[in-house]
């Protein structure tokens, strides 16, 4: 008998998924030269091996598994490309079977993974709200210090933008424009994470969903009654069609037949951009959660019955810091998970950390008498560094967080002589235990 997963594997754009994506197909592909002594049907010989598919039934246009090879691979070796749209492909892995009254001596497990933008998890959580909702929610988070200090002329417009004056097109249009920039300035300057809408970061489409800041005394009624061409129903109807015409057919056609879901952070760039950041990233696991526990909401719970029965959030790219420092990362990501997840309402919803480079690029040296780590830079240069150390508590002031500032590890290349068939890898194995120790 075959069993079927399907995974989902998501996380901020460069978090690392297309790369991870491709580290497991390959280890999973070719067991003989894959090193998973975490993953116990490779410690005991039973993985046979595993055969790419494409996922037909997802309907989903299928991963460029080829692709992000090869770019690996290639001489230099190059990152994959930066993907922008899900993806899904299935994996068959064969496994030798154990089974008394089996003859065949085989099994498998098909493993459908789906990789889609983490942008659009932090958009799920705007089903539960409505567009008065959801400007009031905005209008708590932007004006905090981390966001409002980036475009305070922005922020001070959309708060005088006033709900019942006639909508004008070439003044909603310049604020739109203004506002995605503003969103992708908190990605890129400041590292945050829970930015709606989250499909703004990813395309330059013409969404012209802003929130209103200043809905204060108005109730949902007057605001209900407001003409219709005000701008709080110009934005209503917006915020509406973006919800219908993006957001749930995601989690119906998608979302919803997701048996377990792996979440990529980039905590090492998380940490050196800072305390916001980090606050930030937790706000995002807290939308996260409320997603995963479905719970109450109606919307939410209509579209989709989740049966997600694991999540897995993953620091990726961990070569970029010493070995001595793995151990800091994964608790600094467990206590941030711990604070998210211990409320009485997320209660029984099985989590997992791991701490992982899906193609190790560095290696570790002992110069004077210190261990440094010694790879190569996107440029290709030869690169010898010691990382800051990381601390397994979050420092307790903003003395503590200057030892971070500045001082993020560099992004390094991917390493040379994969083209002979290894790709080196860091716990990847654990990984891979987390996802399917229980189904092989
Ligand atoms: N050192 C190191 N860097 C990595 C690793 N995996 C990914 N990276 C870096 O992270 C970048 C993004 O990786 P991707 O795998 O493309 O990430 P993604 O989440 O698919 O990104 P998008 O396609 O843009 O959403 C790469 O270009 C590398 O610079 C890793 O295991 N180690
Ligand atoms: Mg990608």
């Amino acid at each position: 008998m075959d069993r079927r997963i399907c995974v989902g594997v998501t996380g901020f754009s460069g978090a690392g998924k297309s790369t991870l994506l491709t580290s497991l197909i390959y280890q999973l592909s070719h067991p003989q030269k894959a090193q998973l002594p975490g993953f116990a049907p490779a410690l005991t010989g039973d993985l046979l091996g595993a055969e790419l598919k494409p996922a037909l039934d997802s309907g989903l246009p299928p991963f460029d598994y080829g692709g992000c090879l090869d770019a690996l691979m290639s001489q230099p070796p190059r990152w994959p490309q930066s993907t922008r749209d899900v993806s899904a492909l299935e994996l068959h892995i064969h496994l030798r079977s154990h089974h008394r009254f089996r003859n065949a001596g085989t099994k498998t497990l098909i493993l459908e993974l789906r990789d889609y933008p983490g942008e659009w998890l932090m958009d799920l959580p705007l089903l539960r709200l409505d567009y008065r909702e959801w400007c009031r929610h905005q209008s708590h988070i932007i004006n905090d210090d981390s966001r409002a200090r980036l475009a305070p002329q922005l922020i001070s417009r959309l708060a005088a933008l006033s709900p019942q004056a006639p909508a004008q097109e070439a003044q909603l249009a310049g604020l739109w424009g203004e506002y995605r920039q503003f969103l992708l300035r908190c990605r890129t300057q400041s590292k945050l994470s829970y930015l709606q809408p989250g499909r703004a970061l990813l395309e330059k489409k013409d969404y012209g969903l802003l929130p209103l800041l200043d809905l204060r005394g108005m109730s949902a009624e007057a605001l209900a009654a407001m003409p219709d061409n005000s701008n709080y129903q110009v934005l209503r109807r917006r915020y509406e069609d973006y919800v219908q015409e993006q957001v749930t057919p995601f989690v119906k056609s998608h979302f919803r037949h997701l048996d377990r879901q792996l979440i990529l952070v980039d905590i090492i760039g998380t940490l050196f951009a800072g305390e916001q950041a980090l606050d930030d990233m937790c706000l995002a696991f807290a939308h996260i959660a409320d997603t995963f526990r479905y719970g109450k909401s109606g919307r939410l719970n209509r579209l989709w019955k989740p049966k997600v029965d694991r999540l897995l959030f993953a620091a990726t790219k961990v070569d970029q810091v010493l070995a001595a420092d793995h151990d800091a990362l994964r608790q600094l990501l467990g206590q941030q998970l711990q604070q998210t997840f211990s409320g009485a309402r997320h209660r029984g919803l099985p989590i997992f950390s791991e701490a992982i480079a899906a193609v190790r690029c560095s290696r570790e040296d002992q110069r004077s008498g210190r261990r440094m780590l010694v790879g190569h830079d996107l440029q290709g240069r030869y690169l010898g560094f010691e990382n800051a150390e990381i601390f397994s508590q979050l420092p307790a002031d903003q003395a503590g967080w200057n030892h971070y500032t500045g001082a993020a590890p560099p992004q390094l290349r991917p390493p040379l002589g994969m083209a002979s068939g290894h790709i080196p890898h860091i716990r990847v194995d654990a990984l891979l235990n987390l996802l399917l120790g229980d189904k092989v």
